[in-house]
C-alpha cells in the first residue's frame, strides 16, 4: 500500500509545521488575524480611548451622559456578542492541518486534492457532541461529529460525519422528529447531553430503523478517550468520478493512526465534573506540544454494477459495508497540527455543508443525505445572519471565487463593475462559465438516468432494520458486550414511564440479541422474550455474523505514545526514581507527571525536590491513563494516611487502569485494598523491573481481564 514518505513532523513538509506559512489557507487568514502587541486601544471606528475605567459623568458622581459614545460603543457591541448555537452539534472544539493523498487515490477521483501526493491541503476539522449546548460536558454518551472542510484548489469539499458509521434515521423527513426526541425535554430542558430520558426512548423504540445506531451509542464508542482515538465516518453512500468520468459508489472512513479506545461509563460520568472539558483540553494541549492528531482517509468503493450485490441497500444510511465484503483502503493522511486563535471567529463561524463538494466527488440518492443538502445551508443563515457567510475568513475558499450573487448583511467584497448578471456583454461577459473537463473543470453533477414515478413512501430494500444490528452485537469482545448491557440498563432506569421501558426490552432488544433482551430485562425486573418479536422482512438477514473492525479491540493502541502517567508521590519520595521515569516514560513519546498532596515542591528522600505538577484532587486517576506510584517509605506512608491517595488508586483500579508499585510504594497498594493477584498491577523495586511489562499492559489501553473484580471497588 503506498504511504506518505513522511513519518515524523521533523522530517515533513512544511505543512508538518504549524508555524509554517506554506499553508495557503494560513496565508489568506493571515490578513484577518490581528495581534495588540504593542498596540494602543481604540474604538472600533479608530479613536483613541484615554481612559477604558470610568464612563462619561455628570460630575464624579453623576449620571452617566448619552453622550459616552466609548461606553455605547462598547456596551453595544458586548449586547450583542452571542449568536444562535447549532441546532444540533453546538458542542465542539477544531484545529487545522493539512490533508495529503497517497499515490492510488487519483485513480478513483479526479477531484485536484487527490492528485499529487506531495501536494497538500489545507484542513479545518471539528470535532463535536450531538445533543447538549455548547457549554455542555465533552464526555456525554453521545455521537460525536467529525466535520472537516478541505480548502483545495477547486474550491471547499465539506466532509461532515460522524463517528459512528450509521445513522438513527433513513429519510431526513425524521430528523426534526429525532432532535425533537433526543434534545433535553420540552417543558423542563432537563437533561443535558444525554439520551437517558423518556421522549428519547419513546421515539426510537417507535422507530425500529434506530436500533442499529442506539446500539452503537450504547457501546463505548459514545465517549471516546479522545478525539485521536476515534474513527470517523462519511456515513453515507457519496460517489467518487474519475478522470474518465466513470462514477463508483464510496464510503469514506477515518482511521486514526494512533488507534481506537475509549473511556469506561463511571470514568466519562466523573469527568463532566472533574475536567468537562476534557476532550477539548487534551487535544488543545497535544496540539500545543507538538502532538499532532493524525488519520488515514480511507475508502470502500464499489462499482456501479455490484450497487445490488449486498444484503442491504447502499443508499440506505442505517447500514454500514462490513470490512470483510469491501476493503478499506487507505488514500491519504491528515494531520492537525495547528490550534485555532480565536474560538469563536473560526470554531464557532466554520460553516459545514455535505454540499459543498468539488469535481470528482459527487452524491447519492440516500434520502438522508438528499435532505441534508436543503439543511445545512438554511441552517447558516439563521446563525451566521444571512446568505454572505461565505466570506467569513474561516469559511473562505483557498481558490479566487466570482459570481453574480450580490448584497445582503454585512457584505464585504467590493464588486467592481456593472455586470451583476450573465450572460453580459458589458463586463466583457465574466465571470464566464468553465465547461467541465477531466480536471480543473466546471462541476458537472454525475449523469444518473432515474424514471419513476413521484412518491412518498419508504423502498422495501430499507426494510431490514435488525440484521447489522445483530452484526454489531456479535463483533464485540465480553468486556465490550457487559459495558453495552450496563449501558440500555442504565439508560432505561432513568425512563420514568414503564411501558417505554417494556417497549424497548420487549419489543426491540430481543430482535438484537435474545441475551442482551434477557440480561437488561433482569436489570429490570422484565422479563424479555425468549426469541425475536420483529416481523421477517425487519429481522432481515445478513450473510455475516461476525465483523472483527466493529469492536475497539480491534485496533488497540499498540504503543503508549501521547499517554498521561500519574506518578504519585509525597515528602519522602525517591526523587531519582521519579526522574528515571519520567526520562523513560518521554522515551516512549508518553508523560509522567507528578501528581502529590499539595502543589508545594515535593521533598526527596536526600534532600532534593521534585515539583509537582498537580495536586491528588487537581489531576484525578479519571484524567490520566495510568498509575505509578514512586518509592519512598515516607511518601508511601503519607499517601496512605491521605483518603485522596488511596481513592486515586481505587478509582483507577475501577477504571481497569494499569497500576505500577515501585519498593515501599506497594504500601498503597494495601492501604488502598488493591487486589495484588492482577496482571495489570505491577510490582518491582527497580523502575527497570517494571517498565516493559507497564508499557506491554498500557499498549492494550485498558487491564481487560479485571472487568467482573473491578466491579465490586466501590470507589
Ligand atoms: Fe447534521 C450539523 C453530521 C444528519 C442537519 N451534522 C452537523 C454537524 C455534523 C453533522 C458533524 C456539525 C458540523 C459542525 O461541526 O459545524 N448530520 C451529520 C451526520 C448525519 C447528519 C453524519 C447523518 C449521516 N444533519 C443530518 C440531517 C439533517 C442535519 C438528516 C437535517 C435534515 N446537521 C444539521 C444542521 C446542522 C448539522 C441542523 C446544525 C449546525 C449546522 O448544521 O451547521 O443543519
Amino acid at each position: 500500500m503506498p504511504r506518505n514518505p513522511y513519518t515524523t513532523p521533523n522530517e515533513g513538509p512544511p505543512e508538518d509545521n504549524p508555524s509554517s506559512d506554506k499553508n495557503k489557507k494560513h496565508e489568506k487568514l493571515d490578513r484577518y488575524r490581528s495581534n495588540a502587541d504593542g498596540k494602543d486601544l481604540r474604538t472600533n471606528h479608530g479613536v483613541r480611548i484615554a481612559d477604558n475605567h470610568n464612563s462619561l459623568k455628570t460630575g464624579e458622581r453623576g449620571a452617566t451622559l448619552m453622550e459616552d459614545f466609548i461606553f455605547r460603543e462598547k456596551i453595544n457591541h458586548f449586547d450583542n456578542e452571542r449568536i444562535p448555537e447549532r441546532i444540533v452539534h453546538a458542542r465542539g472544539s477544531a484545529a487545522h492541518g493539512y490533508f495529503r493523498p497517497y499515490e492510488n487515490a487519483a485513480r478513483y477521483s479526479k477531484a485536484a486534492l487527490f492528485q499529487d501526493p506531495k501536494q497538500s491541503t489545507p484542513v479545518f476539522t471539528r470535532f463535536s457532541t450531538v445533543q447538549g449546548s455548547r457549554g455542555s460536558n465533552d464526555t456525554v454518551r453521545d455521537v460525536r461529529g467529525f466535520a472537516t472542510k478541505f480548502y483545495t484548489s477547486e474550491g471547499n469539499w465539506d466532509l461532515v460525519g460522524n463517528n459512528m458509521p450509521v445513522f438513527f434515521i433513513q429519510d431526513a423527513i425524521k430528523f426534526p422528529d429525532f432532535v425533537h426526541a433526543v434534545k433535553p425535554e420540552p417543558h423542563n430542558e432537563i437533561p443535558q447531553g444525554q439520551s437517558a430520558h423518556d421522549t428519547f426512548w419513546d421515539f426510537v423504540s417507535l422507530m425500529p430503523e434506530a436500533t442499529h445506531t442506539v446500539l452503537w451509542t450504547m457501546s463505548d464508542r459514545a465517549f471516546p478517550r479522545h478525539f485521536r482515538y476515534m474513527e470517523g465516518f462519511g456515513v453515507h453512500t457519496f460517489r467518487l468520478i474519475d478522470r474518465l468520468e466513470a462514477s463508483r459508489f464510496v464510503k469514506f472512513h477515518w482511521k486514526p493512526v494512533a488507534g481506537t479506545c475509549s473511556l469506561i461509563w463511571d470514568e466519562a460520568q466523573k469527568l463532566w465534573g472533574r475536567d468537562p472539558d476534557f476532550n477539548r483540553r487534551e487535544m488543545w494541549s497535544d496540539i500545543e506540544n507538538g502532538d499532532a492528531l493524525e488519520w488515514e482517509l480511507c475508502v470502500q468503493v464499489v462499482e456501479e454494477k455490484d450497487e445490488h450485490n449486498f444484503d442491504f441497500d447502499l443508499l440506505d444510511p442505517t447500514k454500514l459495508i462490513p470490512e470483510e465484503q469491501v476493503p478499506v483502503e487507505p488514500i491519504g493522511r491528515m494531520v492537525l497540527n495547528r490550534n485555532p486563535d480565536n474560538f469563536f471567529a473560526e470554531t464557532e463561524q466554520v460553516a459545514f455543508n455535505p454540499g459543498h463538494i468539488v469535481p470528482g466527488i459527487d452524491f447519492s440518492n440516500d434520502p438522508l443525505l438528499q435532505g441534508r443538502l436543503f439543511s445545512y445551508l438554511d441552517t447558516q443563515m439563521l446563525r451566521l445572519h444571512g446568505p454572505n457567510f461565505h466570506e467569513i475568513p474561516i469559511n473562505q475558499p483557498v481558490c479566487p471565487f466570482h459570481n453574480n450573487q450580490r448584497d445582503s448583511a454585512h457584505r464585504q467584497t467590493i464588486n467592481t463593475g456593472q455586470a451583476s448578471y450573465e450572460p453580459n456583454s458589458i463586463d466583457g461577459g465574466y465571470p464566464a462559465q468553465t465547461p467541465s473537463a477531466p480536471a480543473q473543470g466546471g462541476f458537472e453533477t454525475v449523469q444518473e438516468r432515474v424514471d419513476g414515478s413521484k412518491i412518498r413512501a419508504r423502498s422495501a430494500s430499507f426494510a431490514d432494520h435488525y440484521s447489522q444490528a445483530r452484526l454489531f452485537w456479535n463483533s464485540q469482545s465480553d468486556v465490550e458486550k457487559e459495558h453495552i448491557i450496563a449501558a440500555y440498563t442504565f439508560e432505561l432506569s432513568k425512563v420514568a414511564r414503564p411501558y417505554i421501558r417494556e417497549r424497548v426490552i420487549q419489543r426491540i432488544l430481543p430482535n438484537i440479541s435474545v441475551e442482551l433482551a434477557q440480561a437488561v430485562g433482569r436489570g429490570h425486573g422484565i422479563e424479555a422474550p425468549s426469541e425475536p418479536v420483529a416481523p421477517a422482512a425487519e429481522l432481515g438477514y445478513s450473510s455475516q455474523v461476525e465483523s472483527a473492525p466493529l469492536s475497539l479491540m480491534h485496533r488497540l493502541p499498540g504503543n503508549i505514545r501521547t499517554r498521561k502517567v500519574a506518578i504519585l508521590a509525597a515528602d519522602g519520595v525517591d526523587v531519582a526514581q521519579v526522574t528515571e521515569l519520567r526520562r523513560k516514560l518521554s522515551e516512549e513519546g508518553a508523560t509522567g507527571m507528578v501528581i502529590a498532596p499539595s502543589m508545594a515542591p515535593v521533598a526527596g528522600t536526600g534532600g532534593d525536590n521534585v515539583d509537582s505538577d498537580a495536586m491528588l484532587n487537581g489531576l484525578p486517576s479519571v484524567a490520566v491513563d495510568a498509575v505509578i506510584v514512586a518509592g519512598g517509605a515516607d511518601s508511601a506512608r503519607r499517601l496512605s494516611e491521605s483518603g485522596l491517595g488511596r481513592y486515586y488508586l481505587q478509582e483507577a483500579y475501577k477504571h481497569l487502569k494499569v497500576i505500577v508499585a515501585l519498593a515501599d510504594g506497594q504500601q498503597l497498594l494495601d492501604a488502598a485494598g488493591i487486589p495484588k493477584d492482577d496482571e495489570g498491577v505491577i510490582m518491582g523495586d527497580q523502575v527497570d523491573d517494571v517498565f516493559p511489562a507497564f508499557v506491554k499492559a498500557l499498549s492494550n489501553h485498558r487491564v481487560w481481564s479485571r472487568n467482573n473484580r473491578a466491579n465490586a471497588m466501590p470507589a
